[in-house]
């Protein structure tokens, strides 16, 4: 008798009509397999699927080039298929689900002549966490198959787990012919499905990624009374040794993975690192937040990556592990055979390939990486991981911060005064955009929580959740925003940013450990500046103030905006957020 999910397979296969059908054990044989049959067999137009790279520099290493035209995240060509447009809210675009999956069924048809499809079972979360979900990708690409073993537990036991049960994760993938006028990533939260077909580019294709542990899983926590968030999980330890947990949300390409892994400006701090982008939070028996990153890997932007920015990253993509790493739409130095990207520690090459493969030199005047180019590699590869990151039940949140990429009027950190005006900060949030999604970067829009493209379901509902969740936590973490990135009047950003931030987590351990107080203003609770550690910085005091300061004209727009896009929402929007609107717009 067939299992739910050879039969799910079987009628997938019937749909797409692969020649071959190959159900992955998550072994590194068979990566080291999949990697050949990448180099050799697969090619997405004139380019193999991996190029290797010199092994002895960068061992384990593996360029990749996507199609020119599928570079990011597309957020116009994502949909959330909910019974009815209400539950995906404004936030999302929406498709009846019987109509979505006619269209989709169209593109699938035949998609997969010539080709394997791959059958890739694992779990997001350890498979002995009580928060770990079981799930099935199939895919036509080696490139998604071997990403998919680094970004998740990719194993079997998936397969044994999930057993006789019908309500595994599912997830349908092909590149399709790359058509962006055939591109859909379409969520089907009712069925626990993903859909996917057109792109093979991270977010787009990793279905495990944004797809299912936001975006479905959101709903899930919607369901069942936890969060599902776009989300860096850390401990920090102090130089007392003690270890505090924090999780903190900001937009794509606003500093996780750099937060997520950063090597301490002050003596004596350290940073443990349990994730850098999806956190799932439950409440514990005893009443507090708990963390888990149900992911294993990092899909991380290379461009800024250095020894002088992240060293432990670098660390990372250099340990000779065989998950393997790869390297997706960096340049490619042709003298050295070596990977580089603006900002990489190496010299800009003399002779290189852009990220499309086209010859380059410097003088050219363009971007040789993609702006959006990255890098996948095993978080076991770190030199920071946490020895919580198995820890099935996760790691209890002291404080949570939320951030975004304004270059004005948000402060460097701001306390919340307690958890709903916490939810109120998060959820006014407005950042600039980045080329982390393909629209035009530097736009500033709103996204809550650093959620707008993760949501899954209606916005408004989800601020009310999050009220929900603060209501059943008995010792809730205390909220932070935080903005690493204002500028001066020559557009040069005051604060220095990734080790040196630090310092302001530090404020925010003394905060949670009632060590030193505030200055109470609209915004929030923020520093005295002499209670911030900020030995062997010269920045002058006029401009630590800037980072402070409350341009109370600035708000008064800024409100404008933040009621305009709460509008939206109507009546969903709870009254909570409303009061605490009216409260700022008094304060002001
Ligand atoms: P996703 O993977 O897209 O979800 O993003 P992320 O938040 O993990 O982004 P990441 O940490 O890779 O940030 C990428 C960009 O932010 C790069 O351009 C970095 O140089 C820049 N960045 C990160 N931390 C800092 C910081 O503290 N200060 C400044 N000025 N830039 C930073
Ligand atoms: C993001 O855009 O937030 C990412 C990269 O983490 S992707 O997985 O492509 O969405
Ligand atoms: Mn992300």
């Amino acid at each position: 008798m067939a299992t739910p999910v050879e039969r799910w397979v079987e009628e997938q296969a019937r749909l797409a009509r692969p020649d071959r059908i190959h159900w992955c054990d998550g072994s590194e044989e068979e990566a080291r397999r999949l990697v050949e049959i990448g180099m050799k067999d697969e090619k997405i137009g004139e380019h193999a699927i991996f190029q290797e790279l010199n092994q002895k520099s960068w061992p384990t290493s593996y360029l990749h080039r996507s199609h020119p035209t599928d570079v990011a995240r597309t957020e116009k060509l994502t949909f959330v298929c909910h019974p009815t447009a209400q539950q995906a809210g404004p936030n999302n675009n929406w498709k009846a689900p019987t109509e979505a999956k006619e269209e989709l069924a169209k593109l699938t048809d035949g998609c997969m002549r010539g080709k394997t499809m791959y059958v890739l079972p694992y779990t997001m979360g350890h498979p002995d966490s009580p928060y770990a979900k079981s799930c099935v990708q199939v895919t036509d690409v080696s490139y998604v198959a071997v990403s998919m073993r680094i970004m998740t537990r990719m194993s079997r036991n998936a397969l044994e787990k999930i057993g006789k049960r019908e309500d595994f994760v599912r997830g349908l993938h092909s590149v399709g012919n790359f058509d962006p006028d055939k591109r859909f990533i379409m969520h089907f939260p009712q069925d626990n499905l993903v859909w996917s077909i057109g792109s093979g580019y991270g977010g787009n294709a990793l279905l495990g990624k944004k797809c299912f542990s936001l975006r479905i899983a959101s709903c899930l926590g919607q369901r069942e009374g936890w969060l599902a968030e776009h989300m860096v999980v850390m401990g920090i330890e102090d130089p007392e040794g003690r270890v505090t947990y924090v999780a903190a949300a900001m937009p794509s390409a606003c500093g996780k993975t750099n937060l997520a892994m950063l090597e301490s400006a002050l003596p004596g701090y350290k940073i443990w690192t349990i994730g850098d982008d999806i956190a799932w939070l439950n409440i514990g028996r005893d009443g507090r937040l708990y963390a888990i990153n149900p992911e294993t890997g990092f899909f991380g932007v290379a461009p800024g990556t250095s020894m002088k920015t992240n060293p432990n990253m670098v660390r990372t993509l250099k340990a000779a592990t065989f998950y393997p790493t790869l390297f997706t739409n960096v340049a490619l130095d042709l003298d050295h055979n070596t990977p580089w990207w603006e900002g990489a520690d190496a010299a800009t090459p003399g002779r290189a390939a852009d990220w499309q493969g086209k010859p380059w030199t410097p003088e050219d005047g363009t971007r040789a990486a993609h702006p959006n180019s990255r890098f996948t590699v095993s978080l076991y590869s770190a030199p920071t991981l946490s020895r919580e990151f198995d820890n099935p039940h996760g790691v209890p949140i002291s404080a949570i911060l939320l951030g975004g990429r304004r270059t004005q009027l948000v402060p460097l950190v701001a306390e919340a005064f307690d958890w709903e005006h916490g939810v109120f900060l998060g959820a006014r949030t407005g950042s600039e955009t980045t080329a982390a999604a393909s629209h035009q970067v530097g736009v500033l829009r709103r996204d809550p929580m650093a959620m707008r493209p993760f949501c899954g379901y209606n916005m408004g509902d989800y601020f009310g959740h999050w009220l929900d969740i603060g209501k059943r936590l008995k010792h809730p973490p205390r909220i932070y925003t935080v903005n690493w990135f204002r500028t001066d009047e020559d557009n040069q950003f005051i604060w220095p940013g990734f080790g040196d931030n630090i310092r302001v987590l530090k404020w925010v351990l003394d905060r949670v450990n009632n060590r030193v107080g505030a200055r109470e203003t609209p915004l929030g609770l923020v520093p005295n500046l002499t209670d911030l550690n900020l030995d062997g910085l010269d920045i002058p005091e006029e401009k630590m103030e800037k980072l402070f300061e409350v341009d109370r004209e600035g708000w008064q727009t800024e409100l404008q905006d933040i009621d305009k896009y709460f509008g939206q929402f109507g009546d969903r929007l709870p009254d909570e957020i409303r009061r605490q609107r009216d409260a700022l717009a008094r304060k002001l």
